[in-house]
């Protein structure tokens, strides 16, 4: 169901138009209300006149996660505090956390916006929605519970953790969509056999799952395991949190929500935009937020846009899926290399499990002379003979050489020995961090 057909079925010159529209106001907003923007805009002598047309975009300044932390925690606060209903952080795994500060304003925007998103997915008022983001600070949890329940689904909130319990309530208050992280879902399902209980055979219809990176091997294997339509979403705290962008049933790229972010791709190296179809980071500009607009934020998320009209029958583009980010491209012995195509590689290969790690050597940066693969094999692969377990890895090492050009070590371990965590998947590891063997 289309929830808001006005806007997700624009034609392309209206919606531009509007976006012209809501552009220019947010960036005389922020020349007048955010201290951070008053000072850049200062230092490159731009006025808020100079945007006359989407293009002028590229007159502005880009915002980058460095600037949320120089200027934390708000430094980008374009209201009173006294109107901040709100704040979430994101987790920050080196530094100061990112701080995003709501307005009820933004709050019942970002709500709209992810009702229409889960919409978008497939869900709708009937739907008893399990939502196993974590609530607190992390944007998932509070992201989309009050979007399910803008939307009229019924809520249950049982955050990340306690698996266990998460498989009872499904089943016994007839749970049809579950919302976590896509390896989550996995963690859901094998937790779910071990209690003798088959998901296939339960109401569980659509997952939405994001917050991570994750392939299109890993969305097959998780339909085929549970029986469901497996939906990606797209989000990030320094915009709104979820709903940027989802996936309609169609599966094929993630419509922006375009009336409320001004996307574009740029050359991470050069800064420089770039059409339609090319691939590069992705660059977000916030149309419609009260509390901290952002301008033209470095995601450092890797995609390209397709603006063709969809079957579903919505006009925003669709970006593709994130195959990195700019910041976790390994090199390997000078080959660049996503931790994601490793992952798609190795989920190609059958008796594979759809749980690894990656082991680097990092010497400097992201160069690395060395890759060793872990990655647990089926219990079938497992309980087979030896000479099974050695084609499988000589499989995987050749595939690996010949899709991405890489001699890997690979390392074959036993079904459920690689750790599972209830967030965001932590993928690539240094030789250092591991333990002894
Ligand atoms: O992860 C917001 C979110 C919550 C999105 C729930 C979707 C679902 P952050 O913690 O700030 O916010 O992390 C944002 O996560 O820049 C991407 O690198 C990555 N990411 C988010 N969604 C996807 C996805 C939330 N579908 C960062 N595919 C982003 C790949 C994703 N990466």
């Amino acid at each position: 169901m289309i929830r808001d057909p006005k806007h997700e079925q624009m034609s392309r010159g209206d919606l531009e138009k509007l976006q012209l529209e809501r552009l220019k106001a947010i960036v005389a907003y922020v020349a007048e209300k955010s201290p951070y923007y008053q000072r850049a805009f200062k230092e490159r002598g731009i006025k808020p006149g100079d945007v006359q047309s989407l293009k002028d975009i590229t007159k502005l300044p880009f915002t980058s996660k460095l600037d949320f932390r120089d200027n934390y925690p708000f430094g980008l606060l374009a209201v009173p505090m006294d109107e901040v209903v709100r704040v979430h952080s994101s987790s920050g795994t080196t530094g100061k956390p990112v701080i995003a500060p709501y307005t009820q304003k933004d709050i019942d925007t970002w709500s709209e916006i992810m009702a229409r998103t889960l919409a978008t997915a497939g869900v709708n008022k009937d739907d008893v929605l399990q939502n196993a983001y974590g609530y607190g600070l992390f944007t998932g949890g509070l992201g989309f519970h009050y979007g399910a329940e803008c939307l009229g689904a019924s809520v249950i909130p049982t955050g990340g953790g306690n698996t266990k319990r998460q498989i009872l309530l499904m089943q016994d208050l007839g749970t049809t969509v579950i919302t976590c992280t896509p390896s989550y879902s996995l963690i859901l399902n094998e937790t779910a056999l071990e209690m003798g209980v088959d998901i296939r055979e339960s109401k569980l219809r659509v997952g939405v799952f994001g917050a991570e990176p994750w392939s299109e091997q890993m969305r097959k294997d998780i339909q085929g395991k549970m029986g469901i339509s497996a939906i990606n979403i797209y989000g990030l705290t320094e915009i709104i949190g979820p709903g940027v962008s989802t996936e309609c049933p169609y599966q094929c790229g993630m419509h922006i929500a375009e009336d409320h972010f001004l996307a574009e791709i740029i050359n991470p190296e050069t800064g420089e935009q770039l059409p339609y179809g090319e691939t590069g980071e992705l660059v977000l500009t916030t149309l419609t937020k009260e509390a901290q607009p952002v301008m033209r934020f470095r995601t450092k998320d890797i995609t390209s846009l397709n603006p063709e009209p969809c079957e579903c029958g919505r006009t925003h583009v669709r970006m593709s899926r994130i195959t990195g980010r700019t910041d976790d491209m390994l090199v390997i012995k000078g080959v660049n290399v996503f931790p994601s195509q490793i992952e798609s590689v190795l989920l190609d290969v059958e008796g594979v499990e759809p749980h690894y790690m990656i082991v680097v050597d990092r010497q400097e940066g992201f160069k690395s002379d060395y890759l060793e693969v872990w990655v647990e094999v089926s219990d079938d692969v497992f309980s087979d003979e030896m000479q099974k377990m050695e084609s499988l890895e000589a499989k995987l090492r050749a595939e690996m050489d010949s899709v991405l050009a890489i001699a890997a070590k690979i390392k074959l371990v036993e079904p459920k020995t690689i750790a599972r965590t209830e967030g965001k998947a932590k993928r690539v590891f240094d030789r250092s961090e591991l333990p002894d063997t």
